[in-house]
C-alpha cells in the first residue's frame, strides 16, 4: 500500500502547483537570483475569466454556502470537526466554534460567492469546502486588493482525490471574477513555495492538563507542582490602565496598529476602522435570544488616564516600564481609571494587544476531549515611538527597543491572566511580529508546529519569519 501511494505521489509530483503562478521550489542546483517583486501572471480583467465553474468528479456538486445561515454554519463546522487539521501524531483536531467562523468569514467586504463548498448530489451532505475573504496587503512598499484563502477541507474518505485542486481553481475564479488576483494562505505543509516561515510557541498555563494529555512533557527532573509553580501567573492584570477595550477606542487602536504594523515588511493592512472594529471587537461573547454566544476574540488596551497624562509631562521616564507605571500611582496617591473614558480628547491609549480562541479536540484520550488553547493575535504600542532626546541615532533606536520590549514584556505577562482567568489551558504565539522580544521571558517553549506563508500570483524577496531563532520579521 505505502509503495502503491509513494508510486502516485511521485507520478502526482506538484502535478497542479507546477501550474500555477507561484514561485517553484528550489532545487539543490538553482542558483538564487534577485527577485522582482510583483505579479507572477500578465494583468488580465474579469471579462476573460471562464463563467463556469470546473467539473466535479460525478456524483459531486458545486453549492455556495451561506455561512451566516445558521444551518449551513452548521454544516461546515461539523465538516471542519471531524476533518481539518490535525498534527502529524493525530493527537490533536482543530475545532473552530460557529462564532470563530462566522467572525472569520464575515470580515468587511466578504463575498458570499467566495464561501465554497462540494456536496454529494444525492444526499446533500457537505464534503469539502474553502473560503476567501477581502483583505488588503502591503508587502514591503507596494499595497493590493487580495483574497485570504482558508479553511481548505476535504472529507477524509475523499482524500488523495485531487479534489483540492478543483476547488482551490474555483476559489482563483471566483475571485478573479471579482477582479481579484492575488491570494494570501498559510499552511503547516510545505508547499510551492513559502516566502516566510514561522514557528509555534506555546505557553503552558495550565500544567497538570498539559502534561496529562501530551501536550507538554514533565522533565525528568521536574514534579508537576514544581511545574504549577514554574507557569503559575498573577491573579489580575498589573499595568495601570489596562482594561478591555471598547468601540470608543475603535480610532485610536487603528491609528496605533497602522503606525506600529508599517515597521513590518508584509502585513495585512486595517485601513479603515470599520476592520478594526470587525477583527477585535465583533468576536466578544455575549447572551442573544436566550442563547449564549461564545467569545472569540479578546482585546485589551492601556489607557493612559489624564492624572497619568499629567504625570508624563512632568516626568516621561517613569512610564518606561510597568513597574513605574505603578509608582506613578503611588506618587499621585491617587487611584487610577480602569473604567474607559469615553471622550477621546482625555483618554490615550498607548497600547493595545489581543487574542482569540481556538480550541482543539482531544482525540484519544478518556478524561479531556477539548484543548482550550488562546492564540496571541495583533498587539501594537506607542512604546517604540516615544521621542528619543538623543542626537545618537543608533542610541535612540537601541533605547526604543529595550522600552518596547519591556512594555510587550508586561503586555503578554497581562494578557496571561486574562487567559488564565477565562479558562485557557494555553497561550499559542509565533515568531513574527515583535514576539522574539518576550517569548523566552514569558515562558514560551517552541513547539513542533511551523507556519509558512505564501503568496499567489505575486513573487515576494523572503522575509526571516522567525523560526530559525534569528530575528522577529
Ligand atoms: S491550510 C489547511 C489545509 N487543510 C487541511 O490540512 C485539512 C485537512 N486536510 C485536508 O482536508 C489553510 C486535505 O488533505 C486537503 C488536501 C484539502 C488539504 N494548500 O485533493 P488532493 C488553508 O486552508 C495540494 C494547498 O489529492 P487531499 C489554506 C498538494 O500539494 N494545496 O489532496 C489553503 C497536491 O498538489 P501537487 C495543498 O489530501 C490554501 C494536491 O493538493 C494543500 O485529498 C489553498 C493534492 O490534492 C494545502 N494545505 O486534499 C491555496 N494540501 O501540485 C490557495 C495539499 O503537490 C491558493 N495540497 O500535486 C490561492 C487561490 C486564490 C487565488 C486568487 C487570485
Amino acid at each position: 500500500v505505502n509503495l502503491a501511494f509513494a508510486l502516485t505521489a511521485a507520478i502526482h509530483a506538484r502535478d497542479f502547483w507546477k501550474t500555477q503562478p507561484v514561485p517553484q521550489l528550489p532545487t539543490p542546483d538553482s542558483a538564487p537570483n534577485a527577485v522582482e517583486e510583483g505579479p507572477i501572471d500578465p494583468v488580465k480583467t474579469p471579462s476573460e475569466v471562464k463563467q463556469d465553474p470546473g467539473a466535479l468528479p460525478s456524483g459531486f456538486v458545486w453549492s455556495q454556502i451561506d455561512i451566516m445561515n445558521d444551518e449551513q454554519c452548521d454544516e461546515v463546522h461539523t465538516l471542519l470537526s471531524e476533518n481539518y487539521v490535525e498534527d502529524d501524531e493525530a493527537m490533536f483536531r482543530f475545532r473552530y466554534s460557529k462564532e470563530f467562523l462566522l467572525w472569520a468569514l464575515t470580515a468587511p467586504g466578504y463575498l458570499p460567492q467566495w464561501h465554497i463548498g462540494v456536496r454529494v448530489a444525492k444526499t446533500g451532505k457537505l464534503v469539502a469546502f474553502i473560503s476567501g475573504i477581502k483583505v488588503d496587503i502591503r508587502v514591503r512598499a507596494k499595497t493590493f486588493e487580495s483574497a485570504e484563502i482558508n479553511f481548505l477541507c476535504v472529507h477524509k474518505k475523499l482524500r488523495s482525490k485531487r479534489l483540492a485542486p478543483v476547488l482551490i481553481k474555483e476559489v482563483t475564479r471566483q475571485c478573479n471574477l471579482a477582479n481579484v488576483w492575488q491570494a494570501i494562505y498559510t499552511a503547516g505543509v510545505v508547499l510551492p513555495t513559502p516566502f516566510g516561515t514561522s514557528r509555534y510557541f506555546h505557553r503552558n498555563l495550565n500544567p497538570p492538563k498539559l502534561v496529562d494529555i501530551g501536550f507538554a512533557h514533565l522533565p525528568r527532573t521536574s514534579t508537576i507542582s514544581r511545574m504549577v509553580r514554574q507557569y503559575a501567573v498573577p491573579q489580575h492584570p498589573r499595568i495601570p490602565g489596562f482594561r478591555e477595550m471598547v468601540k470608543a477606542d475603535v480610532p485610536q487602536v487603528g491609528e496605533l496598529l497602522r503606525k506600529y504594523l508599517a515597521r513590518f515588511e508584509v502585513v495585512q493592512v486595517f485601513a479603515k476602522d470599520e476592520e478594526v472594529e470587525h477583527w477585535f471587537l465583533s468576536g466578544q461573547g455575549r447572551e442573544e435570544g436566550g442563547k449564549r454566544v461564545e467569545q472569540v476574540v479578546w482585546a485589551y488596551v492601556v489607557e493612559l488616564s489624564p492624572i497619568r497624562k499629567s504625570c508624563q509631562r512632568l516626568r516621561p521616564s517613569i512610564f518606561d516600564s510597568s513597574l513605574s507605571y505603578l509608582s506613578a500611582q503611588i506618587e499621585t496617591g491617587r487611584p487610577l481609571t480602569l473604567v474607559p473614558a469615553q471622550d477621546p480628547t482625555t483618554h490615550l491609549i498607548t497600547d493595545f494587544i489581543s487574542f482569540y480562541s481556538l480550541p482543539s479536540s482531544i482525540m484519544k484520550h478518556k478524561k479531556h476531549d477539548v484543548l482550550n488553547a488562546a492564540y496571541l493575535f495583533y498587539y501594537a504600542s506607542d512604546a517604540i515611538f516615544q521621542p528619543g532626546g538623543s542626537s545618537d541615532e543608533a542610541a535612540h533606536e537601541a533605547k526604543s527597543k529595550s522600552r518596547l520590549g519591556e512594555r510587550l514584556n508586561a503586555l503578554v505577562g497581562d494578557m496571561m491572566v486574562v487567559a488564565k482567568n477565562a479558562g485557557f489551558d494555553v497561550l499559542n504565539a509565533l515568531t513574527l511580529l515583535d514576539n522574539n522580544m518576550f517569548l523566552n521571558e514569558q515562558k514560551f517553549g517552541p513547539g513542533d508546529g511551523f507556519l509558512n506563508y505564501y503568496l499567489y500570483n505575486w513573487s515576494c524577496a523572503p522575509i526571516d519569519g522567525g523560526a530559525k531563532g534569528t530575528t522577529n520579521r
